[in-house]
C-alpha cells in the first residue's frame, strides 16, 4: 500500500457535561480526524486524542496538528507499507509526539483493513464479538450530584464505575459511594495528585475494596510507584507513565502495578499497543483499554483493540451518548447492560456521519503525496 492523499479536518465538539479531573475541567473536545486515501482508493480514518492543554502528556491537539503536517506526512511520501506494523519503524525518527503518530498510523490499520476486506478487530487479532465497558466519572462538587451519576449508570449496567479522586476529594467521597453501592464495582483515578509523602493517607484507600487505584504518583514515575505498591493492597494502575512497551516492561520487572491502562494514543499506535497486549498477558499484568474522551473514530479505534483476548477488565469506552449530543460516526456506539457488540463491517467497522463531520468541523487541510 501507498499512502496518496491525507486530509486533516480540524473538529471542535461540545462535550454534553464538564469533566473534571485532578488538573482541570474540560467542556470541549478539540481534535483532528485524518484521512488516509491509498493508491487504490482505500480510506482510512484515524482521530487525534490530545487535549487543548498539555496537561494529561506533553502533547495538544495543535502540536498533533503540526507534527503530522511538518513531519509525519513527509516520512510516509514514496513507502511502500506491506502492513501497518512497518509504520512505527517509518516513523522512528521523530522522537515520541506519540499522539500524533498514533492518529495517522490508526488510520492506515483503518485502510489496511478495507483493503484485506476484514475489520480492523480481525486485522489486529481480536477474537472477541463483544467487549465490557465501564465509565469513568469527573469530579463533582456536591456528594448527592455524584451518587445520582453513578445510580444513572449502574441502572445502564455499566461493567465498572471509575471515580475520578484528588486530595480532599477521596476518601469522604469514596466511603460514601461504598456505602451506597456495596457490590457495585469501583475504581479511582487519581491522575497524579499525590506523591510518596500520602502514603499513609493512600493506605485508607485499602478498606474500600476497590478494583485499583490509577496512577496516584508522578506521571512520568515508575520507581515510587513500585514502592507505594509494596504497601498497598489495592492493586496500582499505572497510566500517564506508559508511552511504550520499554516503559511497561520497565514497569512489570519492578513490580510498580499490578494493572495497565493501554490508550492507543499515550503509547504511539496501535502496533505498539499490541506489544504491549502481548507482554502483560506474558506476565499475568491485566489490561484494560482507556479513553480520551474521544469522537466516535478513536471510540471505534479502542473497541478494535479491545477485542485482543487479554483486555480481561472493562475498559472506559462508554457509548458516544455518554460524552456527545450526536457522535461522528453511524451507527453510534451504544452499550447494552455494560456491553457493546464489535461492528461487522470492514476496517472500524463505522461510517462516517458526514453531516456531523461537517457540523463539527472547523477547516480541512489536504495533502498529495503523489
Ligand atoms: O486518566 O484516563 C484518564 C479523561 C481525560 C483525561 C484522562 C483520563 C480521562 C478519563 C476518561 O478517565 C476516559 C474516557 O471516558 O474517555
Ligand atoms: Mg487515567
Amino acid at each position: 500500500m501507498y499512502i496518496k492523499h491525507v486530509h486533516l479536518h480540524e473538529m471542535k465538539m461540545k462535550l454534553k457535561h464538564p469533566f473534571a479531573t485532578s488538573f482541570g475541567t474540560m467542556q470541549e473536545k478539540h481534535f483532528y480526524i485524518i484521512e488516509v486515501v491509498d493508491e487504490l482508493g482505500n480510506t482510512g480514518y484515524g482521530e487525534s486524542v490530545a487535549f487543548t492543554e498539555p496537561w494529561y502528556t506533553e502533547e495538544t491537539a495543535k502540536t498533533n496538528e503540526y507534527i503530522i503536517r511538518e513531519f509525519l506526512i513527509d516520512l510516509l511520501r514514496g513507502k511502500k507499507i506491506s502492513h501497518p506494523d512497518e509504520v512505527t519503524d517509518i516513523f522512528s525518527p521523530i522522537r515520541r509526539n506519540n499522539m500524533a503518530k498514533a492518529a495517522i498510523e490508526g488510520a492506515i490499520w483503518d485502510a489496511h483493513a478495507k483493503r484485506n476486506h476484514q475489520t480492523l478487530a480481525e486485522a489486529l487479532g481480536g477474537t472477541k464479538t463483544e467487549i465490557d465497558v465501564g465509565v469513568s466519572i469527573g469530579i463533582e462538587e456536591n456528594i448527592d450530584d455524584l451518587l445520582h451519576i453513578i445510580e444513572g449508570y449502574v441502572q445502564e449496567g455499566y461493567k465498572r464505575i471509575k471515580l475520578k479522586i484528588k486530595p480532599g476529594k477521596d476518601i469522604d467521597v469514596l466511603r460514601a459511594v461504598r456505602e451506597h453501592f456495596p457490590n457495585t464495582p469501583i475504581m479511582a483515578d487519581a491522575n497524579s495528585a499525590y506523591t510518596l509523602e500520602d502514603i499513609e493517607h493512600l493506605k485508607q484507600l485499602d478498606q474500600f475494596d476497590l478494583m485499583m487505584i490509577e496512577q496516584p504518583l508522578g506521571h512520568d514515575d515508575i520507581i515510587d510507584h513500585a514502592q507505594l505498591q509494596k504497601e498497598l493492597n489495592t492493586p496500582i494502575c499505572l497510566d500517564e507513565s506508559i508511552h511504550s512497551l520499554v516503559d511497561a516492561q520497565t514497569a512489570i520487572q519492578l513490580n510498580s502495578c499490578k494493572v495497565m491502562n493501554i490508550k492507543i494514543g499515550r503509547v504511539g499506535g496501535l502496533t505498539e499497543a499490541k506489544k504491549i497486549h502481548d507482554l502483560c498477558a506474558q506476565h499475568g499484568i491485566d489490561v484494560w483499554c482507556g479513553g480520551m474522551l474521544e469522537a466516535g473514530v478513536g471510540r471505534a479505534h479502542n473497541i478494535a483493540l479491545t477485542t485482543l483476548p487479554f483486555f480481561t477488565m472493562p475498559g472506559d469506552t462508554s457509548g458516544s451518548s455518554r460524552y456527545w449530543e450526536k457522535d461522528i460516526i453511524q451507527p453510534e456506539v451504544t452499550v447494552d447492560q455494560g456491553v457493546i457488540h464489535v461492528p461487522t463491517k470492514y476496517g472500524i467497522g463505522y461510517e462516517i456521519d458526514q453531516q456531523a463531520l461537517q457540523e463539527f468541523k472547523i477547516s480541512t487541510k489536504s495533502f498529495n503525496l503523489f
